[in-house]
């Protein structure tokens, strides 16, 4: 896993990461109806390519920074000792005034690395401490209908489903990664699926840059919630990533790289739920005017940076403006679990 982490961290694009055996799936049988597996590799592992719609993931990505990233709920800023007051401060407020580090350097949008809703995480001692009121916040009713409908676009799916895979972006004799790509064949795969949500932890990555030196996020498993049946909900937002998931078939052997793309879901379940994951890279979205958009679909992903133009419409809403400077070099992840 560390080489492939090494390996992918130093590339720069998605066509680049596809070269270097990188799987990035594209649906063309519309939005929220195409999952797909790798069901030699990865038993329990669903994969839905462009699960939301453009509108969706802006209203997304618009709640991340607004709501989801303020007090009551649990970030970085309270977890490393940073910030003792729980009334919401509104850090997009700040962001919107073009203020990129407040006074002292603490509590700006750019040092919020994550959020945790519901059930609060203890990362010091690595664990759910039983719940209070400190250590628990309101699960918000619209990230629990945004990662309830992924599970359960999971369960309704049937052999219907289709995926197309990386050929749709580089040409055929580049592609030599799509090997057991599969299409679900009947819901025998689809195993119960309980689930759930009691904690979400919301990601708030940088775009690597050049002289960054940490991953995104280093490998790990997500092994310290008791109900193991139930599944790993995510979802991604804003700039595409290269995310790298151990083979539970071969532990050993190179990892899986899948791109992952803003409004694509992914679903660990059955064998997977406990593979060792990570984010390697993260892709900052092109400059103005040099994205090269992919033909196939109407509102195309970049070959280049992976990117959607989002928040793309002209608007004097200084809002808006601001939701479109931060998501051009971040990327959002929304993750959810099952505790006990
Ligand atoms: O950002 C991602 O796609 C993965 C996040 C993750 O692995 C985690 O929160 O445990």
């Amino acid at each position: 896993m560390r080489e492939a982490e090494r390996r992918y961290r130093k590339i720069r694009s998605v066509d680049a990461a596809i070269k270097c055996g990188a799987i990035c799936l594209t649906s063309t049988s519309g939005r929220s109806s195409s999952v797909a597996t790798l069901q030699s590799h990865h038993q329990g592992l669903f994969l839905l390519p462009g699960f939301l719609s453009k509108d969706e993931q802006e209203q997304y990505i618009s709640l991340a920074l607004t709501s989801w990233n303020e007090p009551p709920h649990r970030r970085n800023f309270e977890a490393d000792g940073r910030a003792s007051d729980t009334t919401p401060s509104l850090l997009f407020n700040t962001y919107v005034s073009g203020e990129q580090k407040r006074e002292g350097g603490v509590l700006s949008l750019n040092d919020l690395t994550w959020s945790t809703l519901g059930r609060h995480y203890d990362w010091t001692n690595r664990s759910y401490p039983p719940s209070s009121t400190f250590w628990h916040s309101p699960l918000p009713e619209d990230i629990h209908k945004l990662v309830t409908k992924v599970v359960d676009a999971v369960r309704l799916e049937t052999t219907s489903s289709r995926i197309i895979d990386s050929r749709e972006l580089v040409s055929e004799e580049l592609v030599t990664n799509t090997e057991g790509v599969n299409t679900i064949r009947s819901t025998d795969d689809i195993d119960d699926l309980p689930f759930s949500p009691q904690t979400v932890i919301v990601n708030y990555y940088t775009a690597t840059s050049a002289t960054g030196s940490k991953f995104p996020m280093g490998a790990h498993r997500d092994d310290l919630e008791s109900a193991i049946k139930s599944p790993v909900v995510s979802v991604s937002l804003g700039c595409s990533c290269v995310f790298l998931l151990e083979k539970e078939s071969d532990p050993t052997s190179e990892p899986t790289a899948l791109v992952l793309r803003s409004g694509d879901a992914l679903l660990l379940s059955g064998k997977s739920r406990l593979s060792l994951h990570g984010v390697s890279v993260v892709f900052k979205k092109c400059e103005p005017g040099e994205c090269t958009l992919e033909e196939s679909e109407e509102e195309g992903y970049c070959t280049r940076c992976g990117s959607l133009d989002l928040f793309g419409r002209e608007s004097s809403d200084v809002n808006i403006d601001a939701l479109k400077r931060y998501i051009k070099d971040h990327r959002i992840n929304v993750n959810a679990r099952q505790v006990d």
